[in-house]
């Protein structure tokens, strides 16, 4: 279902199975179209982001995961941003490190919803990667998640809750994960 450019040894491409998932959203019948673009600014991204794809895989969302950079590439960024909509993408997710322009570049060429996942750097630990994602001008918005894993985790989330606005069967795939997030937590015993 993940339509994948291949960013760096991509696994988990299918979708979880109800024994696997114990109590957390299965696909059913997914739509073959991708609704959600995951895009990153490089292939060293992958290894956080691709818990943003096993995310949409777990709800059955399709989605397509891709390298793009807003510094290497500013012409497949623009290009992409500009079809997506075109595409049948509903939302788009931008992930970069360092000079993380990469959600504001998508943001700039279409009116989607565009999710920031800052990645943590080398350099500033992701303080520099949070900030040149979510410090967005007045006028073209970004709607910036947590730096690194979690984010990448919430970005998925929040594109399912978009979605879900007009889609009963997601909206109640998210009341389930919540319900068994709930579950897990009154049921840990400290030892
Ligand atoms: N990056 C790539 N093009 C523009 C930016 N900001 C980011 C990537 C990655 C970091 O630079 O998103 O987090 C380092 O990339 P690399 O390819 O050198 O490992």
């Amino acid at each position: 279902m993940a339509n994948k450019n291949k960013p760096a040894k991509p696994k988990g491409k299918q979708s979880k199975t109800d024994s696997q998932s114990s109590g957390q959203p299965v696909a059913q019948s997914p739509s073959t179209t991708p609704l959600v673009a995951v895009i990153m600014g490089s292939q060293s991204d992958w290894d956080t982001m691709r818990h943003a794809d096993e995310t949409l895989t777990q709800f059955g969302v399709a989605h397509e995961c891709k390298v793009i950079s807003a510094h290497r590439s500013p012409s497949l960024a623009s290009e992409f941003a500009s079809n997506a909509e075109n595409r049948g993408f509903e939302v788009i997710i931008g992930a970069a490190g360092g000079a993380a322009h990469l959600a504001g570049v998508l943001a700039a060429h279409t009116t989607l919803p565009v999710l920031g996942v800052p990645m943590r750097s080398e350099a500033l630990n992701g303080l520099d990667s949070l900030l040149a994602t979510v410090q967005m001008p007045g006028g073209i918005p970004v709607a910036t998640l947590a730096i690194g894993k979690p984010g990448a985790v919430n970005a998925a989330l929040f594109a399912v809750s978009i979605l879900a606005n007009n889609r009963p069967e997601l909206r109640e795939k998210l009341h389930r994960f919540r319900e068994a997030q709930e579950a897990k937590i009154r049921a840990t015993v400290l030892s």
